[in-house]
């Protein structure tokens, strides 16, 4: 049953309160490893739910358009210090609705139509939003990449100066979306002062593990910093942008009334409510075990003949070249989310095949992390994906099936917030 339950809905509406009740049931019978996404707490789930979905609240604290912000100005607030106090930043804005948003007020703060922007390529671990060719960022901007190296797979500083130095961008992002390794902030930081650039660290994947000091932190080393609140984070979906004092202005300006209009109040409270979470000392410990899980994931793989981009983790995310085991990325997702394990299938960096049905597979362990799983249950979910791809190999469904029902008797024993077993 939903946690919180659904009773009204389940009245009024029984259509909508089956599917959410088969989506909470789903999350709680399936491996998650979809490295972006996790479970938040329900303390969450009750702010997001809350009525302040239904206030209007264009502007900031003590500067709106809308009257009746005596409730929402505090809430604002506190979201707010909370993330200063918990990255220790100047500046910060809890309104983008999500990530892309917020890159996007970035470039409007700081860049005009036909600006050179660097990033790494979409194909080699960056995001949509850092100049792909079908994004906005990329029609609208002269976005130059930089890349993994071929023989390590890991970011290639020394392109990516020389590039910087060739092309004087005005923006240079850092981090992404299908990166391994250690987001190098300092070298980064080097690169976009000698160049006069102002470096974006995009921390969306890793936000909670800076939190939690599982990762180095950017703070006096980026000049803005841009982040969605519900991948290691835990939060609702939501972003957030931080800064120095001196950038704050035309962020704030870039978001409202560049962008958006009205916050999503609702998400603001529980972004508020996550990053209280995120500051006490089980969400340390959460950041560390995710880590540790996803080198333990990592290190049973490889021992499986799994070949891991930059041959394995420093973070929560493992990135599979399965060319080895002859069968695309897409097939092999497709089989394991039969099999009760959910992933995605993903472009490696120098892919010969396509996105749509690319060479690799990418997953991580914020998700199972929550669940309270460890790096004694690692081996056994290794098994469990060796053994899927080879059953889709041979269209053996029987064994995926199994597989299915071996996952969730494991789970069974793993408590999630938003959904339990309704006692008998
Ligand atoms: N969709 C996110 C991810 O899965 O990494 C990035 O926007």
């Amino acid at each position: 049953m939903h946690q919180p339950p659904l009773p009204d809905l389940t009245r009024n509406d029984p259509e909508v309160a089956t599917l959410i009740e088969a989506e909470a049931r789903r999350q709680f019978e399936t491996i998650r490893l979809i490295p972006s996404e996790n479970y938040v707490s329900t303390a969450v789930l009750e702010a997001c739910s809350s009525v302040l979905t239904n206030k209007y609240s264009e502007g900031y604290p003590g500067k709106r358009y809308y009257e009746g912000q005596q409730v929402i100005d505090p809430i604002e607030e506190l979201a707010i210090e909370r993330a200063k106090a918990l990255f220790g930043v100047e500046h910060v804005n809890v309104q983008p609705y999500s990530g892309s948003p917020a890159n996007l007020a970035i470039y409007l703060a700081f860049a005009s139509p036909g600006d050179t922007i660097m990033s790494v390529e979409l194909a080699h671990g960056g995001h949509l939003t850092h100049g792909s060719p079908v994004s906005i960022t990329g029609k609208w901007f002269r976005p130059v990449h930089y890349h993994v190296r071929r023989d390590t797979g890991r970011i290639d500083l020394d392109q990516a100066r020389d590039l910087a130095r060739a092309e004087r961008p005005k923006l240079i992002f850092c981090g992404g979306t299908a990166l391994p390794r250690t987001i190098d902030f300092p070298a980064f930081a080097e690169i976009a002062r000698e160049v006069g650039a102002i470096l974006v660290a995009d921390i969306s994947h890793i936000a909670g593990l800076i939190a939690g000091g599982a990762h180095p932190s950017p703070v006096g080393y980026a000049d803005v910093i841009s982040t969605t609140t519900h991948k290691t984070l835990r939060g609702p979906r939501g972003a957030m942008l931080m800064s120095t004092a001196e950038h704050a202005t035309a962020l704030d300006k870039a978001v409202f009334p560049g962008l958006q209009g009205g916050p999503h109040n609702h998400t603001t409270a529980g972004i508020a409510v996550a990053l209280r979470e995120a500051s006490l000392p089980d969400f340390r410990r959460y950041a560390h075990q995710t880590v540790a899980n996803a080198k333990a994931l990592a290190a049973a793989l490889i021992e499986r003949g799994y070949d891991l981009v930059s041959g394995g983790t420093d973070n929560h995310l493992i990135l599979i070249d399965l060319t080895r085991q002859e069968i695309g990325g897409k097939p092999a997702a497709k089989a394991l989310d039969r099999a009760g394990i959910e992933l995605n299938f993903n472009t490696v960096p120098y892919d010969p095949r396509k996105p749509w049905n690319p060479s690799g597979i990418r997953l991580g362990t914020p998700a199972v992390t929550t669940r309270g799983l460890t790096e004694e249950q690692m081996p056994q979910i290794a098994a469990w994906i060796d053994e899927a791809i080879q059953a889709a190999r041979k269209d053996d469904e029987a064994t995926l099936t199994r597989i299915r029902g071996e996952v969730r008797e494991l789970l069974a024993a793993y408590p999630m917030p938003g959904w339990a077993p309704t006692p008998a």
